[in-house]
């Protein structure tokens, strides 16, 4: 369907108009070999869900390479098609990240609104929205992502209509021309510096009251918000659903642990498989928040069949955002649902490393205010660390803290000093100082 050129429009642009979008959709699942079929389709009915939309009906489709035309076989276009109309579908999601022109071959060849995982997760994320910020991030990485269809050209979308990918700005954005989506672009991330500035002043306030910040982080729908409304109960509560993306913006409260220390936790964001780069690009400084922390608290949904490939991904993002040198206390959460009782999980140095736990119930919340407190509290650790020669700042910040209880010299010159300090002070070493964790102490002898 072609319409002619708009006086707004590069003259090189070819333009047509996409298919309005429904709410009906007819889920698309290609099956790589990579995935399990299973988990990722539950995910996808969860995504769309959470979108808003009904899924009517879904099919996986076995393929190695995605066809450069459009991306799922020709052959399994046409069956499509023919699917659309028996199924009453009026929107196709396909469960991958689409080449702009893959996506425009689909919609031309089905005539109906097709979306992929970006496009879909970006949906979600203008839909949950509230924060002035947020708000901001969400309308940029829309933007970034209609800026990188455009290329070819694309008309306006209906206006009217409303469904599942056709919120946010890109509706009445895509009838201006590049130029001014990159003009709209610049001036997002202009006031984007600025909120990210304000944010950074109240971070360097909290740092200066000392206490200490534990980063509730994982997968959406672990149960973040759940265990962070149970730790901190005494505020409002932030909302929980059994949606994916419920919380779009980071939460901070304060509560006390078990020895009496302060102690500041917040709530954020979850991670995904394949989350959008244009997200993450654009929530960098929310996600920043959490390399700042002094404890990433990791909640995982334990009764979930995809937990390992779940746990996989949240590591990426954090290793991505610069956090994946954090200690990291493992949440395994919603343990009601299997039947197991609470306990911590330690190492060989018995340090806790994971505790199992249901924020539902609570039980197992006692478990970890324990861990946390042993992690993050007053409770000290000993050890043995040696530092290289150049390392003599760091030598000095160890003495500044009264945490040197002997020093020898190293073969190579360097210091192996006994420490005895809080663990927090460590942790902090770890992360302002640039420590790497080889340096992790090693118990003394008796
Ligand atoms: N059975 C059970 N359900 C839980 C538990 N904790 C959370 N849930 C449920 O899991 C769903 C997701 O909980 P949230 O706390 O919103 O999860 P979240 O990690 O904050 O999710 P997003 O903000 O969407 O990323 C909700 O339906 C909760 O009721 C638990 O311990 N047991
Ligand atoms: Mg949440």
């Amino acid at each position: 369907m072609r319409t002619e050129d708009r006086g707004t429009t590069p003259a090189s642009a070819q333009l047509f108009d996409r298919p309005g979008g429904g709410e009906n959709a007819l889920l698309v699942q290609v099956d790589d070999g990579c995935l399990i079929m299973e988990d990722a389709l539950r995910e996808l009915r969860a995504l769309t869900e959470s979108a808003g939309a009904r899924v009517v009906d879904e099919t996986v489709h076995k393929r190695r390479n995605p066809d450069p035309r459009y991306y799922i076989g020709r052959g399994k276009v046409d069956e499509l098609h023919q699917r659309l109309d028996d199924v009453g579908a009026d929107l196709v999601i396909v469960n991958h990240a689409l080449s702009p022109a893959q996506e425009r071959n689909l919609e031309q060849a089905l005539g109906c609104r097709v979306l992929d995982r970006v496009g879909l997760i970006l949906d979600i994320f203008a839909q949950r929205a509230r924060s002035h910020e947020g708000k901001l991030q969400v309308e940029l990485a829309q933007l970034r992502h209609i800026a990188s269809r455009l290329v070819r050209g694309w008309s306006h979308l209906e206006r009217q209509s409303g469904g599942i990918g056709t919120r946010g700005p890109g509706e009445t954005q895509l009838e201006m021309d590049r130029r001014m989506i990159q003009q709209r672009i610049k001036q997002l991330e202009r006031r984007l510096a600025r909120v990210s500035r304000q944010r950074e002043q109240g971070r360097q306030a909290r740092r200066k009251q000392e206490l200490p910040v534990i980063s509730v982080v994982g997968y959406t729908n672990a149960g973040k918000s759940t265990l962070f409304n149970r730790l901190t109960a005494d505020g409002e509560g932030v909302h929980t659903a059994d949606q994916l993306f419920a919380t779009l913006d980071t939460t901070l409260r304060r509560r006390h642990l078990p020895g009496g220390e302060r102690v500041i936790f917040s709530d954020t964001v979850g991670f995904i498989r394949e989350l959008p780069p244009q997200l993450v690009a654009a929530f960098r400084s929310t996600l920043e928040e959490v390399t700042e922390a002094d404890l990433l608290l990791h909640v995982v949904d334990a009764a979930d069949p995809a937990r390992q490939a779940n746990m996989q991904e949240v590591d990426d993002v954090l290793d991505d955002i610069g956090a994946g040198e954090l200690p990291v206390l493992c949440a395994y959460n919603k343990i009601d649902q299997l039947g197991i009782p609470a306990r911590i999980d330690r190492d060989d140095q018995g340090q806790p490393r994971a505790v199992w736990l249901s924020a539902a119930t609570g039980e197992g919340l006692d478990e970890l205010l324990q861990a946390s407190e042993e992690l993050v509290g007053a409770a000290r650790t000993r050890g043995v660390i040696e530092l290289r020669p150049e390392q003599g700042r760091l030598r000095a910040r160890f003495y500044q803290l009264g945490a040197v209880c002997g020093e020898s010299a190293t073969d190579a010159g360097g210091y192996r000093l006994e420490v005895d300090l809080p663990r927090r002070d460590l942790n902090r070493l770890y992360r302002k100082e640039g420590l790497d964790a080889a340096l992790e102490p090693t118990p003394m002898r008796a």
